[in-house]
């Protein structure tokens, strides 16, 4: 059996990000999704809230495919390590353009370099290529409709979230 890493902060999970997830499954017998909280960015939800909201959503976003996929919380420590402990031969990620190929390269040869595990990287689906979960946060705090760009339960939690830091 070949399992697939999709690492990710997930703060909130988005289309984009179920997208990829959903095309990971097409392609592995496994895959695990590792929620790692990334402390160099300013966060909404609470890491276990964003394990609860990704087992709410995938289902739906992959049909049959929901079977193959599970989520992890990382709490600390190198991805590499996260991705030996469940099993996976490879990490998939999506790049939504020059500038994360950019950002996603170097990780991906580190990760190797530190462990042999490869990086494949998908490129984003286009209709999903200007979302961000850090623009999603920042249209949610100023109010703005972000029913597009992340399923409904999504939305509605990060409706919570913002009126919970009023
Ligand atoms: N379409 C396609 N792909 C998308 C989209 C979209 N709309 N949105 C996001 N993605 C991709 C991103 O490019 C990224 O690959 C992945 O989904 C996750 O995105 P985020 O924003 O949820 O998560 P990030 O960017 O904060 O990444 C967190 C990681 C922990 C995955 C990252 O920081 C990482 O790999 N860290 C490694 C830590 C480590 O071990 N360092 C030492 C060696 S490198």
């Amino acid at each position: 059996m070949t399992t697939a890493a999709c690492p990710g902060s997930f703060d909130p999970v988005t289309h984009g990000h179920l997208d990829v997830v959903a095309r990971a499954a097409a392609l592995f017998d496994e895959v695990v999704v590792l929620v790692v909280p990334n402390p160099g960015k300013q966060a909404l939800l609470a890491p276990q809230r964003r394990v609860a909201l990704l087992e709410e959503t995938l289902p739906e976003a992959l049909g049959e495919l929901a079977g193959r996929v599970r989520v992890e919380l990382v709490p600390g420590g190198l991805l590499v390590d996260a991705c030996r402990r469940v099993g996976a031969v490879c990490v998939v990620k999506g790049v939504r353009g020059g500038a994360d190929v950019e950002a996603e390269t170097p990780m991906a040869l580190m990760n190797r370099h530190l462990s042999g595990l490869e990086t494949l990287l998908l490129p984003g689906d286009p209709r999903w290529q200007h979302v961000a979960s850090s623009l999603v946060r920042e249209v949610a705090r100023l109010g703005g409709d972000v029913d597009d760009l992340v399923p409904p339960v999504v939305a509605g939690a990060l409706r919570e979230a913002v009126a919970g830091t009023r």
